[in-house]
């Protein structure tokens, strides 16, 4: 495993982006209350991304809202899904997508304004010195969650602990949902196989690549409660979770296996 911890805080001024190209996938399912203002704090944030949003054929009409807004700010692309296919597949298509257009930096962010996208030119400044992933983590000094209930606190930072422990990820949020990957690390880690949906997706995506060699930083940042619209979170995406590590756990033990009677 090779994880390198690069200097954190980078600040803006120490990349040239132009020559970047950066789409923000951000997946969504009914966030009409919320999308308008995500697309113009990216836009304020990332003048010259692409804004790509994945929507799940939301009834509120978020799609349409997006479209609007991105007649008014420009570069905002609208991918609808035919149904509601989960938060992985969402990822999955909205990672296919900017790739096929020709992405070097994926980020993805939350369409309910719980990340604040101030920080997306620090997740990107440290892609651009070498790392694989950067991760907008809550759980590195400088970062934390606001006006969540103790409860759900808890389950987040326990739900961490246990996923880090069994699988050795020397990571501390592993379920973060505030990302920003090199196209070349998500190339290597096939990322279309990943299965899970969920926070799952973010630990499989996270396991996958550090199996892969992956160089990860964690980026202090504060995660806040939704304001408005609702949680998807269900007791579902919970259970898929734990069922998750251990999966990936096995699969851990079965490759070590394999590689120990093959010499390896
Ligand atoms: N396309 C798509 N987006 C989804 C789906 N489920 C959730 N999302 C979006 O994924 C992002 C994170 O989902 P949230 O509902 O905030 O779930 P959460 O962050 O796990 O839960 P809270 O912290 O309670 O808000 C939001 O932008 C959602 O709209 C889905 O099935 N399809
Ligand atoms: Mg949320």
């Amino acid at each position: 495993m090779s994880i390198v911890v690069l200097p954190i805080g980078l600040a803006r001024e120490c990349v040239e982006f132009s020559a970047v190209r950066v789409v923000v996938v951000v997946p969504t399912y009914n966030e009409a209350d919320n999308i308008v203002t995500l697309c113009e704090r990216v836009r304020t944030s990332l003048p010259d991304a692409e804004l790509l949003i994945v929507d799940d054929s939301s009834p509120d009409g978020t799609a349409a809202l997006a479209r609007q807004a991105g007649e008014r700010l420009g570069n905002i692309v609208v991918l609808e899904q035919t149904h509601k296919g989960g938060l992985g597949a969402a990822y999955r298509a909205g990672f296919g997508a900017a790739i096929e257009g020709g992405a070097e930096i994926c980020i993805q962010i939350d369409g309910d304004l719980s990340h604040d996208p101030a920080v997306l030119p620090a997740l990107i400044a440290n892609i651009e010195h070498g790392a694989d992933l950067a991760i907008g983590s809550r759980y590195v000094p400088g970062g934390r969650t606001v006006d969540w209930p103790p409860t759900r606190q808890a389950l987040s930072r326990w739900g961490n602990r246990y996923a880090a422990g069994v699988l050795g990820l020397a990571v501390n949020d592993a379920t973060a949902g505030m990302r920003a990957y090199s196209v070349a690390a998500l190339q290597r880690m096939d990322f279309e196989t990943v299965r899970a949906d969920g926070y799952g997706f973010q630990v499989e995506m996270t396991h996958r690549l550090v199996r892969a060699g992956g160089r990860i930083v964690e980026f202090p940042i504060t995660f806040s409660e939704r304001i408005a619209g609702e949680s998807k979170l269900s007791g579902g995406i919970v259970h898929e979770a734990l069922l998750l590590v251990g999966r990936l756990w096995l699969a851990d033990r079965r490759g070590r296996r394999q590689r120990r009677r093959s010499g390896g």
